[in-house]
């Protein structure tokens, strides 16, 4: 199967972003410093939540540099990155667990709801950009009092990274974002 372009562009985008220490390969300092940043962005967040989503971090980062490392240097080269559409069913789990942690973050007091505030803090500290995360929320349909359901952020992610599709929420993200 070929991967949409679309999620080509999903792909190529979570690789630059989480290439946080910027040397164009992907290593375990990445995901540490990523980590450190996207679980400080919610100060009220339970410490059993955060923690969650620092194993989650690791755990990505391990199944990455498990599945992705062909020439085994200990770092994920973005033509090594590339195949990470090629082969979903290998981070399913990896997404999932990733995907449920991230969402939870959103939800400090636990009502199964993550307002605009939290949503936006979580995204600019992973690296998206400001326009392109109010679009992405905005196309996850929040309520009146401004909030999505945190199933429907995991949901989102899960489908971020799936190379079939095209034209869905997620989409918003790689919109205007060059290279
Ligand atoms: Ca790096
Ligand atoms: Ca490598």
């Amino acid at each position: 199967m070929t991967p949409t372009k679309e999620a080509t562009d999903r792909v190529q985008l979570v690789f630059t972003l989480f290439d946080a220490d910027g040397n164009g390969y992907l290593e375990s300092a990445d995901f540490a410093l990523m980590s450190d940043r996207v679980v400080a962005a919610v100060p009220s967040a339970g410490d059993a939540v955060k923690e969650r989503l620092a194993a989650s971090f690791r755990r990505y980062g391990d199944t990455l540099l498990t599945e992705l490392d062909a020439n085994g240097d200990g770092r994920i080269s973005p033509e090594e990155f590339a195949s990470v559409v090629l082969n979903p069913q290998r981070f399913d789990a990896a997404v999932d667990e990733f995907a449920e942690a991230l969402a939870a973050m959103g939800d400090p007091e636990g009502d199964g709801l993550v307002a605009r505030p939290e949503f936006v803090a979580l995204m600019i500290a992973i690296g998206f950009e400001r326009r392109n995360i109010g679009a992405l929320f905005d196309a996850f349909g929040p309520d009146e009092a401004d909030r999505i359901g945190v199933a429907t952020w995991a949901d989102g992610i899960r489908d971020y990274y799936r190379p079939e599709k095209s034209g869905i929420a997620g989409d918003h993200l790689t919109a205007g974002v060059s290279g």
